[in-house]
């Protein structure tokens, strides 16, 4: 068999970064190319097991820059395509809208363009569960691949337009395709101003946890490694042109989060702080993942299992978040 050449867009940061060492490992006849622009998002620490690797190698370049991104595609002809690179915090996109329209619209408009020009035999494009906006607390209610786009953040904006670019350019041009539609993810190399690294990072420093509103509001996660394996199966197994959404039910209010790291860590729930809501804060997500789970997909962590494993990853890895938390990972 052939050789086959994979670009991972993001590859430097939390998710990105968790598929490309999944991948190199699992697909040796596999060469895979993680490009990334390296924004304060984006760390190249966490490859250091890899970078010397015969099927990796590393490209920084822009999304958005059209001129760079065609002339990588006519140079390298990939394959395939996993689309991860993107602004991904909600808090950012209340305070600075434009990056977000910028690189997950316009970023992932090239790339599409890129690869239909040149043809690839499969686009995946990651996305987010928070573009069907949000639920409320009946919890027999699950978001579903037909649930109608309605995101409410400038974030979640972005990505659904970015969704719906990708939707239109497999009917428009054939361009082969899936979208996945993933809940909250954790694990290592999670970035540490999300929910969970950022209280892990602060409970093992003491510091005080900032809740957002009542901290009623509910999550549904995912460990980041079973997230891996489920790109995997869509890249490879998945029906063209589908929506896949990607969710393990470990719903969870944050209150409820914020309190297993503490006990986990056998501090004080004196450590909470109740601060300003989020605005437009949505009360709920929570994933149906049946059609995944069809095509043969489960996850292998329940919320328990999986938070203690990433509780035990930064207390065994405190020198990554902290060169993070100093600003030392930019030199
Ligand atoms: P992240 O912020 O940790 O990483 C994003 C990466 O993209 C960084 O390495 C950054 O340098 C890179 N990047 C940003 N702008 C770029 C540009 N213009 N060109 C090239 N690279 C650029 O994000 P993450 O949490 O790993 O999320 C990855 C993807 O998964 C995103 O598309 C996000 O919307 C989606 N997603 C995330 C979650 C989650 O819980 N984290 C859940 C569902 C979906
Ligand atoms: O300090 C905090 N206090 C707090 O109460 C932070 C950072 C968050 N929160 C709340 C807000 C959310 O209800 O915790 C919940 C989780 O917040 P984030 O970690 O910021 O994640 P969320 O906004 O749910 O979005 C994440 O999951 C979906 C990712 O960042 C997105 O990229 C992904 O699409």
């Amino acid at each position: 068999m052939s050789r086959k050449k994979l670009l991972i867009t993001g590859g430097a940061g939390f998710i990105g970064g968790n598929f490309v060492q999944y991948i190199v490992d699992k697909y040796s006849d596999y060469d895979v190319y993680n490009l990334d622009l390296l924004t304060y998002a984006g760390d190249l620490t966490k490859h250091k097991q890899i970078e010397d690797r015969d099927n990796y190698h590393f490209i920084q370049a822009d999304i958005a820059d059209r001129d760079a991104i065609m002339s990588l595609f006519e140079q390298e002809r990939f394959d395939y395509v996993v689309h991860f690179a993107a602004e991904s915090h909600v808090d950012r996109s209340i305070t600075d809208p434009a990056i977000f329209v910028r690189t997950n619209v316009m970023g992932t408009q090239v790339l599409l363009d890129a690869s239909r020009t040149i043809g690839v035999a499969k686009f995946v494009h990651v996305s987010t569960d928070e573009v069907y906006g949000e639920l409320d607390f009946d919890p027999t209610v699950f978001f579903t691949e037909e649930t109608p786009l309605q995101p409410n953040s400038p974030y979640s904006a972005s990505k659904a337009s970015s969704d719906l670019l990708v939707r239109a350019y497999h009917e428009t041009f054939g361009l082969p395709m899936n979208i996945t539609r993933c809940s909250n993810n954790y694990g290592p190399y999670h970035f540490p101003e999300k929910l969970i690294p950022l209280t892990i990072s602060k409970v093992l420093n003491e510091q005080k946890l900032p809740v957002y509103g009542d901290g009623a509001n509910i999550r549904d996660w995912l460990h980041v490694w079973d997230h891996c394996a489920a790109i995997d199966l869509v890249l490879h197994e998945g029906v063209s042109g589908e929506v896949y959404n990607v969710g393990g039910h470990n719903e969870r209010t944050n209150l409820e989060v914020v309190k297993t790291i503490i006990h986990t860590l056998g501090k004080s729930e004196e450590l909470i702080e109740f601060v300003a809501d989020r605005l437009g804060h949505d009360k709920r997500y929570a994933i149906d993942p049946t059609k995944l789970e069809r095509l043969g997909w489960k996850p292998t962590y329940t919320f328990e299992t999986g938070i203690a494993q990433t509780i035990q990853w930064y207390t065994e890895n405190a020198e990554w978040w902290e060169q993070i938390l100093s600003g030392e990972y930019r030199k």
